[in-house]
């Protein structure tokens, strides 16, 4: 091969690259005075939401969705759980101990 076909076969192996592999993302998520510090995010599927309590009690995290169904139980400040999202839809979050604490997790 010449110096042109070689550069076209490298263009073509480093875009398939790009568009076939989509790297997973963390998307973290604050507790903060009593509220998820986001209402509502876009995600992908294979992402991981962190929740990370930056209040000074306790705050839980919970799912009854079909999409994600999950108890994180209750942890302190400075704690965080991890959640993995596999399936598309749509995932209401709140937290057992301050029910006005809520928010949707869109999977795409
Ligand atoms: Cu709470």
């Amino acid at each position: 091969m010449n110096r042109r076909n070689n550069f076209i076969v490298s263009l073509i192996v480093s875009s398939s690259l790009i568009s076939g592999n989509v790297i997973a993302e963390t998307i973290e998520v604050g507790q903060k005075d009593k509220q998820f510090t986001k209402k509502s995010i876009e995600i992908k599927v294979g992402d991981t939401v962190k929740f990370l309590n930056q209040d000074d009690f306790f705050h839980n995290v919970f799912s009854l969705s079909d999409t994600k169904f999950f108890d994180l139980g209750s942890f302190p400040k400075g704690e965080f759980k991890e959640v993995v999202f596999d399936t598309p839809g749509t995932v209401e979050v709140e937290c057992a101990i301050h029910s006005e604490m809520k928010m949707t997790i869109e999977v795409k």
